[in-house]
C-alpha cells in the first residue's frame, strides 16, 4: 500500500472558479452531474479522484472524453496537460449506490435519510474531483428528490417540491460539501450577529424527535454568541442548519452551513441523556460551529496539517465549555482525557506527532494526538505569550489567512510576527512525537529552594532522537502552614537540564508543580504523602489540588497491587475532602473518584514493571471498600444531601451535585450491596442517576430486574439502548465481562452495522481493563472476531477500534502472545481494508 509523505506535497496546477453539481437522488442509482470551471495556474496534468463510481460520461468544454483515461486501480482520472486549454469546463455524469454504502463515506442512506460524510476523502465516492483540501471553490448544488426536505451548503436559492438549489458563496474544499434529503422536522430559531445580520437556525431531526433537540439549539446560540465575544468571529451565511443522523462514523461534521451530527450529540432529554451527554452536546455543537472560522474559512493545505484546524478548534471548544460551566472541572476532565487517550497513544506503537509526516490512511489519524494534544500545544503557546498576545496573534491569523489553505508553518509564523518571538524550538511540539518526562529534584539551604529540572522523551516509532523542547512549568509554593508563599509563576524550560532558585523563604515550602497542567508531560518528583496531603488540602490551584490527591491514591493503589500496604494517607486525606464537599460538589466528586485500572496499569508500565490486571483490579476494589468503611457516615450524609432539589437542570451546578451523589453511591454500594442503588434506580427521574444506579447494580451482580425494566422502557430508543449495551460489559465482574459481551452480541438488536451500537458494546468491554485483558485471551479473540466481521462493512470504524490493542506490549508474555495471535489473524484476512491493515501493521511492528 502506498504511503503518503508530507514532503511529496505539490500545488494543484489549476484553480476552480465554480463547481456546479446536480443530484438525482435514488437509493440505488443516484445520478450526479458535475460541471467544474477550471483555470490553469501552472503546468501539469488534470488529476481527479474517484472511487467506486460508475462513470456514464466525461467531457471537457462539451467534447466527450475517453473513459480509458480512468485508472481504476488508483482511483484517478488523468487528463494529460497537452489536451487542456488554459480555461475549461470539466463535465461528468456518474451513478452511485447510496444504499450499498455501509462504509458511511460519501453519500449514503441512514434510516431512510440521504446524507453525506466527505472528510477526509469521501467526496471522491460522489464524483470525479480534485479531492484535496487545498482546492477550494464556490459550489452551486441542485438536488432533485421527492424527499420533503432537501439541504446543501450555503444559502437556499430556490426550494420547491421535488427540487432545491443551494449556493455557497464561500469557497471551500470538497471535504466540506454536504447534502441531506429526508423526511425531517426542524426546530427553528434565529440569531442576530454582532453586526446585526439575521441568521435562520434549524436543528433537523426525525419526526417525533423534536422535543429532544432543544438543548442542541440552545447550545448553538450560545456558541455563536461566544465566538463573537471571545474571538470576534461572526457567522457568514443567511442560514445555519444542523441535521441529526443515526449512522455516523464520527461525532459530527462541520460542513459549511450544514453540520451533520451523530444523533447522540443532538438528542437529549433529562429522562434519556446523562449530564455527560448534555455537556458533550454543548461542547460538540460549539466545536463544529467554531470550525466555521477555524477549519472552513481557513482550512488545511493537506491532511498532514489536520491539527491546524482540529487542535485549534478543540482548544476553542474547551475554552467555551470552561466559560459555560466550571473552568476547574473542565480542566481536570481534559487532563484526564489527555492522559487516558493521548498519553496512552504516545507510549505505544501508534505514537505520532500532532503533525505527522507520513500516513497510509488519513482516517487513522483522527487521533487524540492530533486533536487533544494539538489543543494542549496551543494552550502552552498561550501560556508562554500571555492572553493579550494570544488574541493579537489570532486576529492576525484570521486577517492574514482568511480564504486560504494553510500549514503549521503559517500558524507558527503568525505567532512569531505577532509576538516577535523565535518559535523554532516550540515547533518541535508539532513535529516530534512522545510525551516528555519532566523530573524535578529539590535542594533546600539557607532560605533558598533550588529546583533542578530535567526533561527526557523516549524514542517513538521512526524518531529515535528527541531534542529538548520548550516547556512552560507553572508552579507555586505552599508554606508548611498551608499559606501560599509564591503565587503561580511560569518557568520557561528550554534546556535538557535547568535549575531555578527561589530565595528569601522563611520555611521550606512544598512545590505545587505544573499548575493548571501547564504542559503535556509526565512528572517525576520526590514527594511525601504528607506533602501531597498538604497540597490536596491547601493548594490554590484546583488542578494541582486534585492531582495531589490523585497521586496519593495512585501510590496507594500501586503499593496494594504489589501486595504491600498502601492507601492509608489517601483514606485519611479524603476525610477533609468530604468535610468540604458541599462547597464544591463537582470538585469533591473528582477527588473521590479513584484512578481507573487502566491508569494504574499505565503508571506501573511507565516505571518499567509489568502490570497485572487482576492484581490491579483487586487492589482498587479493596481500597474502595476501605474508604467506604472509613467514611460511611460522611458518604451517607452527602448522598442524602445531594438528592435533587428541584427539576433536572443540565447545568454545572446540577451535574456537580449528581456527580458527587453518584461518587458516594459507588462507595456505599460496597457496604449495602447496592441497596441504595436499587432504590435510586426505581425512583430516579433522570438518566444520569438512573444509569449511575444501574452501573452499581451490575457491579454488585444484582442487575437482572433493573436491566429488564430498563429494556422494557427504552426498547425503542436506540441511543438509550446503546447505554444498556455499554454498561453491561463495562461493569460486569472481570471474569464475566467477555461472556456478557458474547451473549449481548448474539441479540437481534445488536445492530453492529450501526457504529454507535458497535462501539457501545466493544468500548464497554475494552474499557473493563481486567475483563478485556483476561489471561486466557478471550477478550482479544472476541474483539478480533468482531473487527474481522466489521472490516468489509465499515473499514473506518474497524480501524479506529484496533487501538484497543495498542497497549499489549506492556503485559506479560502470555497475554502478549495471545493478543499478537489475534492481531495476526486479522492481518491475514483476505481483502483486509487499507485502514485496518495499516493499524494492525503498526501495532504489530
Ligand atoms: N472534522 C471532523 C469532525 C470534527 O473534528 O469536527
Ligand atoms: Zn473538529
Amino acid at each position: 500500500t502506498a504511503t503518503q509523505y508530507l514532503s511529496d506535497w505539490r500545488p494543484f496546477p489549476f484553480e476552480i472558479l465554480e463547481t456546479r453539481l446536480e443530484f438525482r437522488l435514488d437509493p440505488n442509482a443516484t445520478r450526479v452531474r458535475s460541471q467544474i470551471d477550471f483555470r490553469r495556474l501552472e503546468q501539469g496534468d488534470l488529476v481527479l479522484d474517484g472511487v467506486g463510481l460508475k462513470t456514464l460520461s466525461l467531457a471537457i468544454n462539451g467534447q466527450a472524453l475517453d473513459l480509458s483515461l480512468i485508472r481504476e486501480a488508483e482511483g484517478k482520472l488523468i487528463v494529460p496537460a497537452v489536451s487542456l486549454p488554459d480555461s475549461f469546463t470539466f463535465e461528468a455524469e456518474v451513478q452511485i449506490d447510496p444504499e450499498a454504502n455501509t462504509a458511511l463515506e460519501g453519500l449514503y442512506l441512514s434510516g431512510g435519510i440521504f446524507c453525506t460524510q466527505c472528510e477526509a476523502e469521501g467526496f471522491r465516492h460522489i464524483t470525479w474531483y480534485p479531492d484535496r483540501p487545498d482546492v477550494m471553490a464556490p459550489f452551486t448544488v441542485t438536488v432533485h428528490s421527492d424527499m420533503p426536505v432537501l439541504l446543501s451548503n450555503g444559502n437556499p436559492v430556490s426550494v420547491e417540491s421535488g427540487k432545491a438549489v443551494w449556493q455557497d458563496p464561500w469557497k471551500k474544499p470538497a471535504y466540506l460539501f454536504a447534502l441531506v434529503a429526508g423526511d425531517l422536522r426542524a426546530i427553528p430559531d434565529s440569531f442576530t450577529t454582532m453586526s446585526g445580520k439575521h441568521v435562520d437556525l434549524n436543528v433537523w431531526v426525525r419526526p417525533g424527535d423534536e422535543p429532544r433537540a432543544g438543548y442542541a439549539m440552545e447550545s448553538l446560540i450560545r456558541s455563536m454568541k461566544w465566538d463573537e465575544e471571545a474571538y470576534g468571529r461572526e457567522y457568514d451565511l443567511d442560514v445555519f442548519n444542523i441535521v441529526a443522523v443515526d449512522d455516523f462514523n464520527m461525532g459530527a461534521m462541520e460542513n459549511k452551513g450544514l453540520n451533520i451530527f451523530n444523533s447522540k450529540l443532538v438528542l437529549a432529554t433529562a429522562e434519556t441523556a446523562t449530564d455527560g451527554d448534555y455537556e458533550r452536546i454543548e461542547g460538540v455543537i460549539g466545536h463544529e460551529y467554531f470550525h466555521n472560522w477555524t477549519g472552513n474559512r481557513i482550512t488545511c493545505r493537506d491532511w498532514f496539517q489536520l491539527c491546524l484546524k482540529e487542535g485549534l478548534t478543540v482548544f476553542r471548544d474547551q475554552q467555551f465549555t470552561s466559560d459555560m460551566r466550571s473552568a476547574a472541572v473542565k480542566r481536570i476532565h481534559d487532563v484526564q482525557t489527555l492522559r487516558a487517550r493521548q498519553f496512552r497513544e504516545d507510549a505505544g506503537p501508534l505514537s505520532h506527532p500532532p503533525r505527522p509526516d507520513h500516513y497510509q490512511e488519513i482516517n487513522n489519524f483522527y487521533t487524540a494526538t492530533v486533536y487533544e494534544k494539538g489543543a494542549e500545544v496551543i494552550g502552552m503557546l498561550k501560556r508562554l505569550i500571555g492572553d493579550d498576545q494570544y488574541r493579537k496573534a489570532l486576529d492576525l491569523y484570521f486577517d492574514r489567512h482568511d480564504g486560504q489553505a494553510c500549514t503549521i508553518e503559517d500558524w507558527i509564523k503568525v505567532f512569531e510576527d505577532a509576538t516577535c518571538r523565535d518559535l523554532t524550538q516550540f515547533k518541535r511540539w508539532y513535529t516530534d512525537a512522545g510525551t516528555p518526562r519532566l523530573s524535578m529534584t529539590e535542594k533546600w539551604a539557607d532560605g533558598a529552594l533550588t529546583l533542578d529540572f530535567a526533561q527526557h522523551t523516549a524514542a517513538t516509532p521512526g524518531q529515535p532522537d528527541k531534542p529538548a523542547r520548550v516547556i512552560p512549568v507553572a508552579l507555586g509554593l505552599i508554606g508548611p502552614n498551608g499559606d501560599e508563599v509564591l503565587p503561580t509563576t511560569v518557568l520557561e524550560m528550554t534546556e535538557g537540564q535547568q535549575s531555578f532558585r527561589f530565595d528569601g523563604l522563611g520555611a521550606r515550602p512544598v512545590v505545587s508543580l505544573l499548575r493548571g497542567f501547564s504542559a503535556p508531560v509526565t512528572v517525576a518528583r520526590e514527594v511525601t504523602a504528607d506533602e501531597q496531603a498538604l497540597l490536596l488540602a491547601h493548594d490554590t490551584d484546583p488542578y494541582a489540588r486534585w492531582q495531589a490527591g490523585h497521586d496519593l491514591a495512585l501510590d496507594g493503589l500501586i503499593a496494594r497491587s504489589n501486595g504491600d500496604e498502601g492507601g492509608a494517607e489517601f483514606i485519611r486525606a479524603i476525610g477533609g475532602v468530604l468535610d468540604d464537599a458541599e462547597a464544591d460538589p463537582a470538585f469533591a466528586a473528582l477527588c473521590l473518584a479513584l484512578p481507573g485500572d487502566e491508569e494504574i496499569a499505565t503508571t506501573i508500565a511507565a516505571s518499567g514493571t509489568v502490570p497485572d490486571p487482576d492484581a490491579i483490579h483487586a487492589a482498587r476494589r479493596a481500597l474502595t471498600l476501605d474508604i467506604a468503611k472509613a467514611h460511611s457516615d460522611a458518604l451517607s450524609r452527602l448522598y442524602d444531601a445531594m438528592a435533587p432539589r428541584g427539576p433536572y437542570q443540565p447545568n454545572a451546578d446540577g451535574s456537580g451535585r449528581r456527580s458527587l451523589r453518584l461518587a458516594c453511591l459507588a462507595y456505599l454500594s460496597r457496604l449495602d450491596n447496592a441497596g441504595r442503588a436499587a432504590a435510586l434506580f426505581a425512583e430516579a427521574e433522570n438518566m444520569t442517576e438512573r444509569q449511575g444506579a444501574l452501573e452499581q447494580l451490575i457491579a454488585a451482580g444484582r442487575d437482572q430486574q433493573a436491566l429488564a425494566a430498563f429494556e422494557a422502557e427504552f426498547r425503542d430508543n436506540r441511543l438509550v439502548m446503546d447505554k444498556w449495551f455499554m454498561v453491561q460489559p463495562l461493569r460486569a465482574a472481570s471474569d464475566q465481562a467477555v461472556a456478557r459481551a458474547t451473549e449481548l452480541a448474539k441479540r437481534a438488536d445488536f445492530d453492529w452495522k450501526n457504529p454507535n451500537r458497535f462501539r457501545a458494546l466493544i468500548a464497554g468491554l475494552t474499557s473493563n481493563h481486567a475483563g478485556f485483558h483476561a489471561a486466557d485471551g478471550s477478550g482479544y479473540d472476541f474483539l478480533a472476531d468482531w473487527l474481522m466481521r466489521l472490516d468489509p462493512v465499515n473499514p473506518q470504524t474497524t480501524a479506529r477500534t484496533c487501538s484497543a490493542f495498542e497497549t499489549i506490549t506492556r503485559y506479560d508474555a502470555g497475554r502478549q502472545a495471545k493478543a499478537k495471535a489475534a492481531l495476526q489473524r486479522i492481518a491475514a484476512m483476505p481483502g483486509l481494508s487499507r485502514n485496518t491493515s495499516e493499524m494492525v501493521t503498526r501495532i504489530l511492528a
